[in-house]
C-alpha cells in the first residue's frame, strides 16, 4: 500500500498505516484485548451471532455477520454492536508500543467522543488469586533502565537506578466504576479487586522474573515496587499508555464533530477519550501459580460479558457513528 503524509500515514483510502482501519470501520467504543483468539471468542456476545459460531467448542474465527479486518501488522479490528450499540473488539498484541499505535491510530479515524477498555490478563504479586479480576484505578510505568547496565562496573554512574517507575494516572472513574458493578455482577464482588496497575516494558526483566542468561539486578523488584505504590495490584504490559494516553487526548475531534453537526458548539470536554481497563490474573507471583485451561474457559466468557455491559453502560453524550456494510 503506498502511503501520503510522512507526519501521520495514511494510504489513499484513509487507512491508518499500522492498524489499517479507516473512517465509518470502527465505533466509538472499543474494546482492545491482546490475543486476537480472545477477540474472536468475545465477539460471539455481539448481536446477530449464530447459535452455531457460539456453540462451545466451535472453530475460533471471526463470526460471518461481523465486518473483520486483519491488519499487515497484526491488528485484528472486529465491528458489530452489543444490544444495538455500535462497538468494535481490537485485539493488539503485546507492549506499550502497540498499545500506542491502537490509540492514535482509532482515535485518528472516529470523530465524537471515544470509550477504550483495555480486556486482559496480568501477574498479581498481592492477594487476588489466578482467575480473579483486577479493575486498576490507576497506573504507572516499570521501565528498565538500560543506563544502569551500560559500561564496566567501575564505569558506571553509582546513582543509577536499574528500574525507574513513572506517576500513577488515573483511569476514567466513572468508567471503572462501571467495570467494578458488572465485574462483581458476574463473578461475585469478592473476586474483584482495585487498586494500581504496574505496566512494565517487559514480561522476564521489569517484571521481576529472573533468567539466568541476563544480568537484570531486579532481586527486589517487588519490595521497589509496593513502595513505589503500595496498592499495587497487577502487573502486566498495556494499560499504563492507554490510561496515559486517554488523559492526553485533546479535544479536537471533538470539535470537528460538533462543527460536521453545523451548531458549531464548542465541547468544554478537555479530553476525547475515555479509558478503562480490566484483567484476568493468570499468574499469581506470590504462590507461583498459574492459571489453567479450564478456569480461563470459565471465567472468560463471564468476564467478557461483563466487559460489554461496561462498554455500553457509560454515556458518551452523543451518538455514535458507524457507516460499516456488516455490523451496522
Ligand atoms: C504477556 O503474556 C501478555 O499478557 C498480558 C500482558 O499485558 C502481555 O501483553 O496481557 P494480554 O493477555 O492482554 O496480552
Amino acid at each position: 500500500m503506498s502511503m501520503t503524509n510522512a507526519n501521520f500515514p495514511m494510504d489513499a483510502e484513509g487507512r491508518t498505516y499500522h492498524v489499517g482501519v479507516k473512517r465509518g470501520e470502527l465505533a466509538n467504543r472499543v474494546l482492545t484485548v491482546g490475543d486476537p483468539a480472545r477477540a474472536m471468542i468475545l465477539a460471539r456476545h455481539l448481536d446477530g451471532v449464530s447459535e452455531e459460531e457460539k456453540a462451545p467448542g466451535a472453530k475460533v474465527a471471526v463470526p460471518s455477520n461481523l465486518f473483520s479486518l486483519s491488519s499487515h501488522r497484526g491488528f485484528l479490528t472486529i465491528t458489530g454492536r452489543y444490544k444495538g450499540v455500535p462497538v468494535s473488539i481490537v485485539a493488539i498484541g503485546m507492549g506499550i508500543s502497540m498499545m500506542d499505535f491502537f490509540v492514535r491510530e482509532c482515535r485518528a479515524v472516529v470523530d465524537g467522543p471515544m470509550l477504550m477498555l483495555r480486556f486482559g490478563s496480568c501477574g498479581s504479586m498481592m492477594d487476588a488469586a489466578v482467575g480473579d479480576i483486577a479493575v486498576p484505578t490507576g497506573s504507572y510505568l516499570v521501565q528498565r533502565n538500560p543506563d544502569y547496565f551500560y559500561g564496566e562496573e567501575e564505569a558506571k554512574d553509582a546513582n543509577a537506578k536499574p528500574y525507574h517507575f513513572t506517576k500513577v494516572f488515573n483511569a476514567d472513574p466513572e468508567v471503572t466504576a462501571s467495570l467494578v458493578k458488572h465485574m462483581g455482577a458476574a463473578l461475585g464482588e469478592d473476586h474483584i479487586w482495585t487498586g494500581i496497575n504496574a505496566t512494565a516494558d517487559s514480561f522476564y526483566s521489569s517484571q521481576g522474573r529472573q533468567d539466568v542468561n541476563f544480568v537484570d539486578t531486579n532481586e527486589d523488584l517487588f519490595e521497589q515496587l509496593m513502595a513505589h505504590e503500595p496498592k499495587t495490584v497487577s502487573l502486566e504490559m498495556e494499560t499504563f499508555m492507554l490510561y496515559h494516553l486517554a488523559q492526553s487526548s485533546t479535544p479536537a475531534t471533538l470539535k470537528k464533530k460538533a462543527q460536521s453537526n453545523g451548531n458549531g458548539v464548542a465541547t468544554k470536554e478537555k479530553h476525547s477519550i475515555r479509558a478503562g481497563a480490566c484483567m484476568m490474573v493468570f499468574a499469581q507471583r506470590k504462590t507461583n501459580n498459574f492459571i489453567t485451561k479450564e478456569m480461563v474457559a470459565e471465567v472468560e466468557p463471564k468476564a467478557g460479558a461483563a466487559v460489554f455491559e461496561a462498554l455500553v453502560d457509560v454515556s458518551l453524550g452523543d451518538e455514535d457513528d458507524l457507516h460499516t456494510e456488516k455490523g451496522s
